[in-house]
């Protein structure tokens, strides 16, 4: 286990477990801990198979740090927020499949991270608030695209203009978490989740990872053109064929990678 000052990183078989680490800050990011999540994802190895995140003590993560945020300048603004939008992009599309277990407030930059993961998995603790629209700022971390993604716009205006709160039940049933599970348990169906997707064939994952959320945001016709190149692209590989010739001798499927 190797600790940063703000982000704790672990080795579990296959896994690389981040863990935000400022409890007392309910986990609040500042540019010390974007920068270690970042480093954390462009130093994982050839052996890392996929990534779980979560946070340490009561709760997942509070957003950004506001006890950091200062007055910038408009410019300033544009860059620090670029520089969250690009360490959220690396962890989408690191290829690998990253899962986090949330629990606790899910809130503010702390939803833009969560919702940069492929799955979500929420305990019965977690909930959901874009506090931005009241404290007088905007969100920053991606969540006019990955937030408008998954609740739509409409949702997302209303969220952030009334500074609601959703619950687990609610943070479950409009997708913001794919699984819900008892208090306590997130982390350990997030790692169980993790290994059985690592598990997958390479090339089916890498292009579950890189292309679908690439071809969500492209016309009609070169969607379906692109789908049909990642399917020959899939289709044509030893995994296939051993994935297919599995179902048929009604075996699991062995996937070399
Ligand atoms: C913080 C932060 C933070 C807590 N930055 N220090 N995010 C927010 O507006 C959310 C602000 N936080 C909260 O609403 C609450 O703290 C929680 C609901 C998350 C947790 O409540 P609670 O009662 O468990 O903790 P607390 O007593 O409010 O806070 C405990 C300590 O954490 C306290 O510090 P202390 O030194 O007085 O003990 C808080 O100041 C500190 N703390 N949250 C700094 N966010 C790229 S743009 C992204 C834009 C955003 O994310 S804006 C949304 C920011």
């Amino acid at each position: 286990m190797a600790s940063g000052t703000q982000l704790t990183t672990a080795r579990e078989d296959g896994l690389l477990l981040l863990r935000l680490d400022r409890p007392d800050k309910r986990n609040a990011i500042d540019d010390a801990l974007l920068a270690a999540l970042g480093a954390a994802v462009a130093e994982a190895g050839d052996d890392v198979k996929a990534i779980v995140l979560y946070g340490a003590g009561e709760h997942f993560c509070a957003g950004l740090d506001l006890a950091e945020h200062r007055d910038r300048a408009a410019v300033e603004v544009v860059e620090h927020s670029r520089g969250w939008h690009r360490t959220f992009d690396a962890l989408q599309f690191c290829g690998r499949p990253v899962v986090a277990a949330l629990h606790g407030a899910v809130v503010g930059g702390g939803l833009e991270l969560a919702l940069a993961a492929h799955v979500r998995v929420a305990d019965t603790t977690a909930f959901y608030r874009l506090p931005e629209g009241r404290r007088g700022i905007f969100v920053g971390g991606g969540a006019s695209v990955r937030a408008s993604r998954v609740l739509g716009a409409d949702r997302l205006t209303e969220m952030m203009l009334t500074g609601r709160t959703y619950d687990a039940d609610d943070g479950q049933r409009l997708g913001l978490s794919h699984y819900l599970e008892p208090q306590g348990a997130a982390l350990a169906r997030a790692k169980a989740l993790a290994r059985q997707v690592a598990g997958n064939a390479p090339l089916s994952n890498y292009l579950m990872l890189n292309a679908l959320a690439r071809i969500a945001e492209m016309g009609r016709e070169d969607g379906l053109f692109t789908e049909a190149l990642a399917a020959a692209l899939a289709q044509s590989t030893d995994e296939a064929r051993e994935g297919l010739a599995a179902f048929l001798e009604k075996r699991k499927a062995g996937f070399e990678g």
